[in-house]
């Protein structure tokens, strides 16, 4: 057919796509939808070493009786972790939503946009930052491997990189999801050593004409990023229960601060996953049920570096168990709580 081409240029046209350019690492997408202006979003973050406690409590808070077990000895490691600073002088660090615990800072944009991420390595390793869905090439891919060299794979310690991504709508939600998707991004190296040291955060992109200024999603009052994971504090040789830390966002015990939200709210749960073959792990809701592509649930399966956005109508209000199923995860400390405060009449 020799009018396809115009086909597809019209259909594009009538998305409002015609310009749409697509992005390399020094051009940005432009969209000729006339109520939606792209931005560049610009996040300063450091990696740092810190010192993390999985349970800054000293407690169990879900079963206070039974104590924190072998996992409770040490509690407190050397850790790295990626730190959001208000501007390019990195003096001062952006507050954190206490929830969020040992993920770095959440990343937002809307589709069109353009993400930069000005990255200083203030630790003592040579480190990356990669970032999954969005569009990169190799100098912004922040990963090594065969094939031409990128500049964003090595960032040595004391030094400065600024990746830069676009979102075009391929990084955006597609047709069964609801109005924003979320992306892990983390440090990628071979042995995935960086992940468990810490360095690891979400990225949500929301749909245009769904978003709010900066970038949430409209039809969603709160929202909540979970990685379940099992931190392996091993030395190389060692497999020591103790050090296999059950978390979620690096805290075990329901030690988890700030799972708290408003009777009547639509709150929105992000879910990440990632590590090795023991991190198969099905966060459950005690209270509530939440809807997964339109499925209901109150179970959801996550693998290492799946990524699940699933919708809760916060209807029950009380304090409620949040759990990962899998009876061991349970025993180490998987697990957190969440409250729904009672709306006012
Ligand atoms: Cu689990």
């Amino acid at each position: 057919m020799q009018n396809m081409p115009f086909l597809f240029a019209f259909f594009l046209g009538f998305l409002g796509l015609t310009s749409c350019v697509m992005p390399t690492s020094s051009k940005q997408v432009k969209l000729d939808t006339p109520s939606f202006t792209s931005q560049t979003r610009e996040y300063f973050v450091a990696a740092e070493e810190v010192d993390w406690n999985y349970a800054p409590s000293g407690k169990n808070l879900l079963h206070p009786g039974d104590g924190l077990g072998v996992w409770g000895k040490p509690l407190t490691y050397k850790k790295l972790r990626y730190i959001e600073y208000t501007d390019a002088s990195f003096r001062q660090q952006k507050a954190q939503d206490p929830h969020l615990g040992i993920l770095g800072p959440v990343f937002r944009a809307v589709v069109g946009d353009t993400i930069k991420v000005h990255f200083r390595n203030r630790t003592h390793a040579d480190l990356n930052l990669h970032p999954h869905g969005v569009f990169y090439d190799k100098d912004n891919e922040g990963a090594h491997y065969a094939g031409k060299a990128g500049l964003g794979q090595h960032v040595q310690p004391g030094e400065e990189y600024t990746y830069t991504w676009a979102v075009p709508e391929r990084a955006g939600p597609g047709p069964r999801d609801g109005s924003s998707v979320v992306w892990l991004y983390h440090s990628h190296d071979h042995k995935g050593e960086g992940v468990y040291k810490g360095l690891i955060g979400a990225m949500v992109i929301v749909a245009p004409g769904m978003a709010t200024a900066d970038a949430h999603p409209k039809d969603v009052d709160r929202e909540f990023f979970n990685l379940f994971m099992i931190f392996d504090e091993n030395k190389p040789g060692q497999a020591e229960e103790k050090h296999k830390k059950h978390a979620i966002n690096g805290y075990i015990f329901a030690n988890l601060p700030g799972l708290t939200m408003k009777q009547h709210e639509r709150v929105r749960w992000y879910l990440l996953g990632m590590g090795s073959e023991v991190d198969l792990h099905t966060p459950h809701w005690h209270g509530e049920t939440v809807l997964w592509q339109g499925l209901r649930k109150d179970v959801v399966e996550l693998l290492p570096a799946s990524m699940v956005t699933v919708d809760m109508v916060a209807d029950n209000p009380g304090l409620w168990m949040y759990h990962c199923h899998v009876v061991d995860h349970i025993k180490a400390g998987m697990s957190a709580l969440y409250t729904i405060e009672e709306a006012q009449p």
